[in-house]
Order: C-alpha cells, then sequence, then structure tokens
C-alpha cells in the first residue's frame, strides 16, 4: 500500500497518537501538514515548532518530525523568540491552546503582535481547558455549562484574532475545524506573510466540553459550528443580529517588516560603525 503522503513529516513511531476520538486537535495537525505539503516541503527541516502544556501543546512535539520545543504552559511565544532571533532562517510556528495562548499566555501574545515577531501562533480555541478536564477559559462563550461554571458563564469571551490584529499583526485569520479548505489556504498564507502571523481555529472537544453543553457527538459539534460561523464581512455589517456567531475569515492581511529584521539590521550597523 502507498503511504500517506503526510507520513513523511510525521514521526509514525511514536503513534498512535494522544488525542480523544473527534477531537479537532487533529484537523488541525493535518491542515497544517498539508499546508507545508502544498507549498512543496519535502521534510521540516527549515522549521522550528514551539508548544506550551494542554492537549493542543501536542500537535507538534512529539508527532511532526521536526526540532520542536514543548514547554511551560503560556510560555511558548517568548521561546519561540529566542529560537527566531538566533535562527531567522527558520520558520518558527507555535500550537497550542486557548489557555496556553490568550489566557495564561495572553500578555505574551500581545506583545508578540506589537513587535510584529516573524512567526506563526495556530490557537486551537476549543472554548475550554480541555487537557485538565473542561474549565472555563477566556475564551468559554457567555451562558456556557463547563466544570468550573456550572451555572452557566458569566463573563464574555476575549476576541483574540481581533485583539491580536488591534496589537499589530501582520496577518491574522480565524476559521473553525469545519473549513479545512480554506485553513489550509491561510496557514500557506501566513507562512509566507512577512511578520507576527496568528490563526485561531475554533475547535471540537467533545470529551470535556461537547458532552456538559448537550452535543451528542463530535460530529454534532461539527454541524453546529458549520451553523454557526458567518463571513466576517457580513458580520461585521451587523454585528448585533449576528451576537454569538463565529466571524469567520481573514481579519488582517498587511505583510510588513518584523521585529527580528530590525533586531539584525541594529546589529550589522552598529558592528560595522565601530569596526
Ligand atoms: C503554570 C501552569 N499552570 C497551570 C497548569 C495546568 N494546566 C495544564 S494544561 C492547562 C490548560 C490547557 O488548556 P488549553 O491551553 O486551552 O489547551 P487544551 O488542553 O484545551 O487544548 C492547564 C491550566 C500548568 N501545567 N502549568
Ligand atoms: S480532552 Fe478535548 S482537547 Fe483534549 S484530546 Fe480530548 S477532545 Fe481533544
Ligand atoms: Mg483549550
Amino acid at each position: 500500500m502507498a503511504e500517506h503522503p503526510l507520513h513523511k513529516y510525521l514521526r509514525m513511531e511514536v503513534m498512535p497518537h494522544v488525542f480523544c476520538p473527534g477531537c479537532g486537535a487533529g484537523i488541525v495537525a493535518n491542515c497544517f501538514l498539508r499546508a507545508v505539503y502544498e507549498l512543496g516541503y519535502e521534510d521540516l527541516s527549515k522549521f522550528a515548532f514551539c508548544s506550551g502544556i494542554g492537549c493542543a501543546a501536542w500537535i507538534p512535539s512529539p508527532f511532526f518530525k521536526a526540532d520542536s520545543l514543548h514547554i511551560m504552559h503560556g510560555r511558548s511565544i517568548p521561546a519561540a523568540m529566542g529560537i527566531k532571533l538566533m535562527k531567522p532562517e527558520l520558520k518558527v510556528v507555535v500550537f497550542g491552546g486557548d489557555g496556553d495562548i490568550a489566557g495564561i499566555g495572553g500578555n505574551h501574545l500581545l506583545h508578540a503582535a506589537r513587535r510584529n515577531l516573524e512567526i506563526l501562533v495556530i490557537m486551537v480555541n476549543n472554548m475550554v481547558y480541555g487537557m485538565t478536564g473542561g474549565q472555563v477559559a477566556p475564551t468559554t462563550p457567555f451562558g456556557a455549562y463547563t466544570t468550573t461554571t456550572p451555572y452557566g458563564n458569566i463573563e464574555y469571551p476575549i476576541k483574540a484574532a481581533e485583539v491580536v490584529a488591534t496589537a499589530g499583526a501582520s496577518y491574522v485569520a480565524r476559521w473553525t475545524v469545519y473549513h479545512t479548505r480554506r485553513l489550509i489556504n491561510s496557514i500557506k498564507k501566513a507562512l509566507n506573510t512577512e511578520g507576527f502571523s496568528f490563526i485561531e481555529v475554533v475547535s471540537t472537544c467533545f470529551t470535556s466540553y461537547g458532552r456538559r453543553m448537550g452535543f451528542k457527538s463530535p460530529a454534532e459539534m461539527i454541524v453546529w459550528l458549520k451553523e454557526n460561523s458567518i463571513p466576517i464581512s457580513e458580520y461585521k455589517k451587523n454585528p448585533e443580529k449576528y451576537a454569538g456567531k463565529i466571524p469567520v475569515g481573514e481579519i488582517e492581511c498587511t505583510p510588513r517588516e518584523g521585529y527580528v529584521k530590525r533586531v539584525w539590521k541594529m546589529i550589522h550597523e552598529l558592528s560595522a560603525k565601530s569596526s
């Protein structure tokens, strides 16, 4: 039997993977590798991956056949910044959950966007802290039932993609795990856009979230994502009418010189002056 075209990017020896059946993290991994494949990369040697702690953080490490750092919860972006500063030639990609990236790591996210740091962050937003059993997260929808909001969430969720765009990122988009083709195209574009790229992928966690919200299966959650998404252009025409819907699409696409380029430019200028 012919080998699957994406197997060459995976450490098959560590399979089976850890994700629950129907977990959106697998779909995100698949879309990322499909994007890499379509861009023509023979392997992942031109990439470095970074992730914190959480289910989504397992996507690159240990499953991608690549150099990766799997570090503390919330601190993947500063670690990625270190890699990018010392190895600017690499494409540095961070994978993480909504808790990891927008919760405990939210401050790093904000400032990486402000600096326009040349990395891609893919935030798998399953709307809860999945790995630890489904506690409320900054991304949990208003009214949702979680282990720590048994009477319904009384907070409003952060619009992470919009915040990152406002903070200064070059490329920002939001999709769901239903929008696989558009997500693949978006990852391809993000990988080739100069500056900080951020893709939020609204995802399914049946185990720690869906069951509590009354869904019968992961597939039912994906249908819900399909039916409750709306193109961002439509959403903007009447946000009140579409309150509670998921605006999907590109939010920002303005390639600009990034932080690491500016750092190295300064180093070269100063060393030329002093020599
Ligand atoms: C500093 C620190 N605080 C808390 C934890 C416990 N912890 C591990 S994973 C996690 C949340 C994971 O949620 P998310 O980042 O959304 O990823 P998911 O599992 O949902 O994909 C937490 C709070 C930890 N490991 N380290
Ligand atoms: S707990 Fe949720 S996020 Fe974690 S692997 Fe299972 S389905 Fe995926
Ligand atoms: Mg999560």
